[in-house]
């Protein structure tokens, strides 16, 4: 009898697993837009009872918290409080770092009062030339810090990485032949000269990047008695790295040559998902710019064009929170849509960049976030930026608001560090 019962529930359940393996290899992705669903978006200024919101005080204290919910209960889930304290160790400095023209600053930061793991190593350049305190981009890297630049000082990451020959990772930890490896994404000089500093931490130093069931990561540190993972609505690992974003946030208004009022954050691809999402809930970040970020960034879910979000929860299932696989396939019930990720960040200035041979993060589904997030911005008395059309490639576009879609693919160039540079200059009036 019992071997009659268990079989049938084995195959069964072989079935739905092969499914849906066979579902994440046989994605077909849209690329063609006269195939884009139609669609309705939800309005960022009405009410959840259906009410309009009509004043900046309504938005403040009502919708915006509606919204900051939504997207924390439905998508990227609940995040802990920040600490009272942050707990941080300075472990190197250099007044004469990249041939003496950066003062460079090595900090570990960790995640409570007395573990000593996980932490965050957080690599900062200064420009020397400039008067303290300066503005400042920071964006988390993905093979650790010693890829942004050759510069031998940077401490070598030990860290879990995943595997990636061309960046030097052999058995899933760098090596000597990482160092520089991402030198290319990060115009170093570019944002030294400019009169920026830039800091930078390895996004697995916060949550590894990998489906572990949250065993690592500081996810642990937050669990209740009992808990072993998150609930349903609480953060995945998106809101893992956001919230280590934060914790450099606490360390900037700290440090008295980083002037914390003039904190831009930026992120590339999964990491420009994070930067939304960080400077969505966190109000120090003074401008918010996310890079080809695509499906659970700044692209709307509702096209579904290019990556969707059944896929990205069927291949990253450890992205997001639990709740958001109930609108794989399903979108038209999601409570927001990705435009309202940028309206959370009104009146503060945001950036969107898109790449034309980037589809797969849906250029423009990226940019109508931008303009639908504008009413927003308006009801706040800020401009937004007044396009309706995609602008020409390679032309940025800079208001409040800012967009541009440049030649090439999915990556971060100078062009594109170029274009957060002047627009960071035009709001902070230098
Ligand atoms: C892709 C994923 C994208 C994007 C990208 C990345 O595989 O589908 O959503 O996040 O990875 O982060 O490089």
């Amino acid at each position: 009898m019992r071997i009659k019962r268990f079989f049938p529930i084995a195959i069964l359940l072989l079935m739905a697993h092969s499914s849906l393996s066979l579902a994440a290899e046989k994605f077909e992705p849209n690329y063609d837009e006269s195939k884009v669903p139609e669609y309705t978006l939800p309005d960022p200024l009405v009410l959840s009872n259906g009410e309009k919101v009509t004043d900046a005080k309504t938005w403040k204290e009502v919708r915006r918290p509606e919204i900051l919910n939504l997207f924390a209960e439905e998508v990227y889930g609940k995040t802990p409080e920040a600490p009272d304290l942050l707990r941080y160790q300075v472990i190197e400095t250099s007044d004469e770092a990249l041939d003496g023209k950066a003062i460079r600053k090595q900090v570990r930061i960790f995640f409570t009062q007395d573990k000593a793991e996980p932490k965050m190593d957080l690599l900062v350049y200064l420009p020397k030339e400039s008067e303290n305190p300066v503005p400042l981009m920071i964006g988390l890297n993905f093979y650790g810090n010693h890829t942004i630049h050759s510069d031998p000082a940077i401490i070598l990451s030990d860290s879990w990485m995943r595997k990636n020959e061309d960046k030097g990772i052999v058995d899933n930890r760098a090596t000597e032949d990482s160092r520089g490896a991402s030198a290319d994404r990060w115009a170093v000089d570019m944002i030294l000269d400019r009169g920026y500093g830039l800091a930078t931490a390895y996004y697995g130093d916060i949550d590894p990047d990998f489906d572990d069931g949250f065993q690592n990561g500081i996810q642990p540190l937050f669990y209740k008695e009992g808990q072993n993972k998150p609930a349903p609505d609480e953060w995945g690992s998106i809101g893992a790295w956001a919230y280590g974003l934060s914790r450099a946030m606490d360390y900037f208004e700290q440090d008295e040559d980083i002037n914390e009022n003039q904190v831009a954050v930026m992120g590339h691809s999964r990491l420009g998902k994070t930067s939304l999402w960080a400077g969505a809930r966190d109000e120090r970040f003074a401008i918010v710019i996310s890079n080809d970020s695509g499906c659970g960034g700044a692209a709307l879910s509702r096209r579904r064009f290019g990556e969707t979000v059944a896929r990205i929860n069927n291949v990253f299932p450890h992205w997001f929170c639990d709740n958001f696989n109930k609108y794989n396939d399903n979108e038209s019930a999601l409570p927001v849509d990705q435009h309202m990720l940028i309206a959370l960040i009104a009146p503060r200035p945001a950036y969107v960049a898109s790449a034309v041979d980037d589809r797969w993060a849906d250029p423009k589904g990226e940019f109508l976030s931008v303009v639908h997030a504008e009413p927003v911005y308006q009801l706040l008395g800020e401009p937004g930026f007044g396009a309706t059309e995609i602008p020409e490639v390679d032309h940025p576009i800079m208001d409040t608001l800012g967009y541009h879609i440049r030649t090439g693919g999915h990556n971060v160039t100078d062009f594109d560090w170029k274009a957060y540079l002047d627009f960071a200059d035009k709001h902070f009036g230098r």
